[in-house]
């Protein structure tokens, strides 16, 4: 955070930086920025690291999370650097077996199907994820005036991986359950609300600026359903965190028709995906929440030009919203170029930037 050991904030530091000043609203220098999955497998100098470490392993390891977290800032001069992390290790910390599992991603060793089952995911402390707790220390120190975001996955997008026991692209499994029976379907969100909200409160104790809670699969549900079996629990978790004083980012896929919804769940950000323009975006969130986004992660497969052109126009229609962080609308594909990426940060800002005399 930005309290000197002394207890008295710091000028400037990272409450001042244009990325937490976009957050919340507050004009500053230039249009923030920074990528979703920017600490990923687009980076050479990443997989070097990960060659020899499973993903777990090296989530555990706070001086390779440092490393990791460190590397895009380093190279591509985003305005916020991400913990490197996954959705899932809290609930690994919180005594579920699973493994990420290389070309598939989580994979559950026993499906979370009966009320027995939810009684398997214990609630967790700072010592059962002591190692995310020492890194985001090390990389509050080591990132100075640039803010750092922790994350965590949401109840929804938590609960597929749990009831299918991997990935899924219909949910079909978790959605016979949420539907099939509610009091079940409610204990184990409930659980897993507590879980999120226990492991983003140690990352803010910690130092980190802000957190986005990720529910990338939440799209998958009508507005109706997201109301009634979801949204209780992810408001649980960021009304949680309203006195916590960092600002927090709400973020899904396919959730155009779910916007409105997700910012009341209690969130200072909306993430929208690219299938929302972000002006219709802000008139759907309203003018009290800024948005973050929302840049195709394919556009960046395509020549420059196109890039540049829909850079231009996002950085246009997020002039209709009161903040705006600019981002892809889903995480860096890993054929991504790198050096697209850092032509796409110094677009964004010089595109942006404010001058006094202006
Ligand atoms: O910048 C960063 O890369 C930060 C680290 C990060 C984040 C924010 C990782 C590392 N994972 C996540 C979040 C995450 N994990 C989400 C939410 C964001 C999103 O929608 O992309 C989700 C849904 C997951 C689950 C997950 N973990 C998947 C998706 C599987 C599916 O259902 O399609 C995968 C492939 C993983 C593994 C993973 N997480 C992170 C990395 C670098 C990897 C790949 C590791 C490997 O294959 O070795």
């Amino acid at each position: 955070g930005t309290a000197a050991r002394d207890g008295y904030p710091r000028p400037g530091g990272p409450a001042d930086s244009p990325f937490i000043r976009a957050c919340r609203r507050r004009p500053g220098p230039h249009t923030p920025v920074w990528f979703m999955r920017q600490a990923g497998r687009s980076l050479p100098e990443y997989r070097e690291i990960r060659a020899s470490v499973p993903m777990l392993e090296s989530c555990r390891r706070p001086e390779l999370v440092t490393e990791i977290t460190l590397q895009p800032v380093r190279r591509h001069g985003v305005d916020a650097a991400i913990l490197f992390s996954d959705i899932v290790v809290p609930v690994a910390a919180a005594g579920i077996d699973l493994d990420i599992v290389p070309g598939t991603g989580p994979v559950v060793a026993e499906p979370i199907r009966t009320a027995a089952d939810v009684q398997r995911i214990r609630p967790i402390t700072r010592d059962d994820v002591s190692y995310v707790d020492e890194a985001v220390r090390q990389l509050v120190v080591e990132l100075g005036d640039t803010p750092l975001i922790g994350f965590a996955g949401a109840p929804f997008t938590l609960a597929s991986y749990l009831v299918e026991g991997g990935p899924s692209r219909t949910h079909a499994k978790t959605k016979a359950l949420m539907y099939g029976d509610e009091e079940l379907w409610h204990a184990l969100c409930g659980r897993l609300a507590e879980v999120t909200l226990a492991f983003l409160r140690v990352q803010i104790e910690a130092g980190v600026s802000a957190v986005q809670l990720f529910d990338s699969w939440a799209g998958a549900l009508s507005e109706a359903d997201y109301r009634r079996y979801v949204l209780p629990h992810s408001t649980a978790v960021l009304s949680g965190l309203v006195n916590a004083g960092v600002p927090r980012i709400h973020f899904g896929v396919g959730t155009g028709e779910l916007l409105g919804a997700m910012g009341e769940a209690g969130a200072d950000v909306v993430g929208v995906d690219w299938r929302t323009p972000l002006d219709v975006a802000t008139g759907r969130i309203g003018a009290d929440k800024a948005v973050q986004g929302n840049l195709d992660p394919c556009v960046l497969l395509a020549p420059w030009p196109v890039v540049e052109a829909e850079v231009r126009r996002i950085l246009e229609q997020g002039r209709a919203a009161p903040g705006h962080v600019f981002n892809l609308g889903h995480g860096v594909l890993p054929e991504t170029d790198p050096e697209v990426l850092t032509r796409v940060v110094a677009l964004v800002h010089e595109l942006s930037s404010r001058r006094a005399d202006q």
